[in-house]
């Protein structure tokens, strides 16, 4: 059976690998890439967006733009770790123009789409999660016929690598990751940033990944140069639980919205987000008493068949 997927993204370099990781497995179907603003300004994430479909040959997959800030207060400054541009300042002369994004936004996009197909599509949002937040907001019906929610952000352990408590996307806008894990009451799976520093991968895998002799892997190898010369920054090692490697967090949510048997393992609880408090605005709260007394519980991902993982992106720059 054909899986629907609609993409939600700020896509930096580890968007992109997600992306590019759906693209190439022949019964996944994106019925469109919404963008926000996030590891870069959302025109950017578009352009990006673009590029990566054409590095694919994947024009014909529609891309919306989305919202340029968060839902309270300011845009939150990214780290540089996917490059100014979010694509690893590695221009591209050849690059596809935003006249080519569509007319329709993002939010409006999501609506339609998940109304088009009722109970058949699954969101998978790698991002700030602004846009999500706006479209529950004005159809407060759209969870009850989403098949199913991928997210990658939010942390289980209190550790954030953009505050002190509060991991980026959620960081950037901690408003709209409230509103969608409040208000998404459809099937919910949770890529969060310590489960995915637990399960890095080698850099040495890394490499031979990027040794393929392929057009997406010299795509990759380009924008992935300013991450991979950045792996042994202090700042990123700290922020890493268990030390250096290569952490395609995105990648997780995706790869679970793909295949069923991913997830080996999960803690299914209630979750929310602390949005008050002076060190912790921004960090998940997981209910592990029962005390929310919600009904409402998301799956936190915690094992995962990581030899499936790297033959997913393996496959995804073939
Ligand atoms: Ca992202």
């Amino acid at each position: 059976m054909v899986k629907k997927l609609l993409v939600d993204v700020d896509c930096g370099v580890d968007d992109a690998q997600a992306i590019m990781m759906a693209l190439a497995v022949p019964d996944v179907q994106i019925l469109g890439i919404t963008c926000v603003q996030g590891n870069t300004s959302v025109e950017n994430v578009c352009k990006n967006v673009l590029r990566v479909l054409q590095a694919c040959d994947r024009m014909e997959i529609p891309v919306f733009k989305g919202i340029s800030k968060p839902i309270l207060g300011h845009v939150l400054s990214a780290s540089l770790f996917h490059g100014h541009d979010g694509l690893g300042d590695a221009p591209d002369p050849n690059a596809p123009g935003l006249e080519l994004v569509q007319k329709e936004g993002a939010v409006s996009a999501i609506i339609r789409i998940i109304n088009e197909h009722p109970g058949e599509v699954s969101i998978v949002a790698t991002a700030p999660l602004t846009n999500l937040a706006l479209a529950v907001k004005l159809d407060p019906t759209l969870p009850q016929k989403v098949k199913g929610l991928y997210l990658m952000g939010g942390n289980t352990d209190s550790r954030g690598n953009t505050t002190v408590c509060g991991e980026f996307n959620f960081a950037a806008d901690p408003e709209a990751a409230y509103t969608v894990l409040n208000d998404y009451l459809c099937p919910t799976y949770i890529a969060c940033w310590e489960f995915t520093c637990l399960n890095k991968l080698p850099w040495e895998f890394c490499d031979v990944w990027l040794a393929q002799d392929t057009a997406k892997s010299r795509f990759m190898k380009k924008i992935f140069q300013n991450s991979m010369d950045m792996r042994n920054n202090e700042r990123i090692c700290k922020e890493l639980i268990l030390g250096p490697g290569f952490v395609p967090c995105d990648s997780f949510a995706m790869a679970a919205a793909i295949d069923d048997t991913f997830i080996i393992e999960s803690d299914h609880r209630a979750v929310t987000v602390e949005l008050t408090g002076k060190h912790t605005r921004a960090m998940m709260v997981v209910d592990y008493l029962d005390v929310l007394n919600t009904t409402h519980k998301a799956y936190i991902m915690k094992k995962v068949d990581l030899e499936k993982f790297k033959e997913l992106l393996m496959n995804a720059l073939k």
